[in-house]
């Protein structure tokens, strides 16, 4: 409790700060929260951008707004702390392994939650402007029932309840359900049964895999695929162990499990109230925040995962949709939305063939994310930008095809530059499809030509101008 005090009036502090660093004359200050699902690159993103601005060149980057100011600099830019430093992204080093001579290679993972803070001044302007980013996983908008439900036994009942209403769910959970109802119950196995039980939804794409830590974990790592009982054990069903004592996890119970285990319930209580307490809480309402949302979208992973993905894709919007709705109703818990523009990008563009990006991304975009912008406030500015914030591929003299480091190693083991195919994107997304019908490749990072500095990239300042807009 003491550090959870500790950590809300640090929190207020910097509240403080910040009204006061944005009444100041001379600073222009605007939070940015960055998101997307597992691996749609909002660490590459963070990563290029901030790049480009540490190295800006005007004529790769266009920051000015008019054709007037087209040459408007980035100058004098400093890095600034950040309040919890472990969530520091490490720019320096991504940076030195993506710029690797010969070719580097994609940032790692190392944290869910990254944040940056730098200030800088554009040539054309009188004010500095800071601009503080923070990213995080889309998944964990699976927790905004958690989040809004104060009680564990009405999240619990609604947990099994939606399991009861999907065919395909309820087979998946049956040996966590039957155990659930026995004469006796063994909680290790509970829990390792709902483990078994939450996998396959993960695989499967069902839009109740809470407590989303069990699929992305703190770490930002995500759940591998393969057997549903060996690959989920060693994770969590909500807090990790730490400060020496293990992990805070929970599991629904049903009403009789409840009155069975009146011990076990109350351990699920706290842990139930401790996730929403130090993970949730504090997680939706800094994004609520933010000035500025960005919404990165991997078209090319949704097609090659398969229509299940786009399903959960468009779910997770709708989540997001009702987290920044809470402008009105019920703001005191995930505090009132501050954010007045979102931006939905079409990101890794350079994995699609070159004259369709702009050609067939855009409706692809609009189709994806327009019940998302119906469900927001009129007032929130939309901007749709299709983007590749690293270019990883050249074109080829064959249109179906792009010049690129595969990563594929049975196909590429020297890493070097090939030629490979690449799908046609479709022309709207397809009521049915599987990954076989859409196979985009992977690729490493561009090894960069004599003559380039930085790596390319497709349109980062168009939606860098639209963070920077007045
Ligand atoms: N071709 C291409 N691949 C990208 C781009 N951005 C990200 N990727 C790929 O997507 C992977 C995941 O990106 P990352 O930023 O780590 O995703 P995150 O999980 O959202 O942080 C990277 O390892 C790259 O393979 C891009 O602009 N172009
Ligand atoms: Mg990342």
């Amino acid at each position: 409790m003491l550090i959870l005090r500790l950590r809300s009036s640090a929190k207020k502090l910097t509240l403080v700060n910040m009204k006061w660093e944005s009444m100041s004359p001379f600073l222009r200050s605007k939070k940015v929260a960055i998101t997307g699902t597992f691996g749609a690159g909002k660490s590459v993103f963070l990563l290029s951008l901030l790049h480009q601005l540490h190295n800006h060149d005007p004529r790769y980057f266009r920051v000015g707004e008019g054709r007037e100011d087209k040459d408007t600099l980035i100058k004098n830019l400093i890095p600034q702390t950040v309040g919890d430093s472990q969530f520091l992204f490490p720019y320096k080093t991504f940076a030195q392994r993506l710029m690797k001579a010969g070719g580097g290679i994609w940032p790692s993972r190392y944290s869910a939650t990254q944040r940056f803070r730098i200030a800088f001044k554009r040539s054309a302007r009188f004010k500095r402007d800071e601009l503080d980013f923070m990213t995080f996983p889309l998944e964990r908008l699976l927790d905004l029932n958690i989040a809004r439900i104060e009680k564990y036994s009405d999240w619990a009942d609604r947990v099994l309840f939606h399991i009861e209403e999907d065919k395909q769910a309820l087979r998946a959970a049956r040996p966590y359900l039957i155990h659930l109802d026995a004469q006796e119950q063994f909680i290790e196995r509970l829990i390792r049964l709902y483990k078994t039980s939450l996998t396959q939804f993960i695989f499967d794409y069902k839009t109740f895999t809470a407590p989303s830590t069990f699929m992305i974990d703190l770490h930002g790592g995500r759940i591998d695929g393969g057997a549903a009982e060996s690959v989920s054990q060693a994770r969590f069903l909500g807090l990790p162990p730490g400060d020496g004592s293990g992990p805070k996890e929970f599991i629904p119970l049903s009403g009789i499990a409840r009155m069975r285990l009146p011990e076990f319930l109350e351990t699920q209580e706290k842990n139930y109230e401790l996730y929403r307490s130090q993970l949730l809480k504090p997680l939706f309402g800094e994004v609520n925040q933010a000035d500025t949302l960005l919404v990165l979208l991997d078209i090319p992973a949704l097609l090659s995962a398969g229509r299940g993905a786009f399903d959960e894709q468009k779910w997770l919007l709708g989540e997001l949709s009702k987290l920044l709705k809470y402008k009105n109703k019920g703001g005191q818990v995930l505090g009132r939305s501050q954010i007045k523009r979102v931006a939905l990008i079409a990101n890794k563009c350079d994995l699609v063939r070159t004259f369709e990006r702009e050609a067939r991304l855009p409706l692809l975009l609009r189709q994806l994310t327009d019940d998302f912008v119906e469900k927001l406030h009129k007032s929130v500015e939309i901007g749709r930008f299709i983007c590749s914030p690293c270019m990883a591929t050249r074109p080829h003299q064959d249109p179906q095809s792009l010049v690129g480091r595969l990563i594929n190693p049975s196909k590429n083991s020297e890493r070097g530059e090939v030629p490979f195919n690449i799908p046609e994107v479709p022309k709207a997304w397809p009521q049915e499809y599987t990954p076989q019908d859409f196979p985009f490749a992977k690729v490493w990072p561009p090894a960069l030509q004599a003559h380039e500095k930085l790596p390319r990239h497709y349109r980062l300042d168009d939606v860098f101008r639209f963070i920077l807009q007045d």
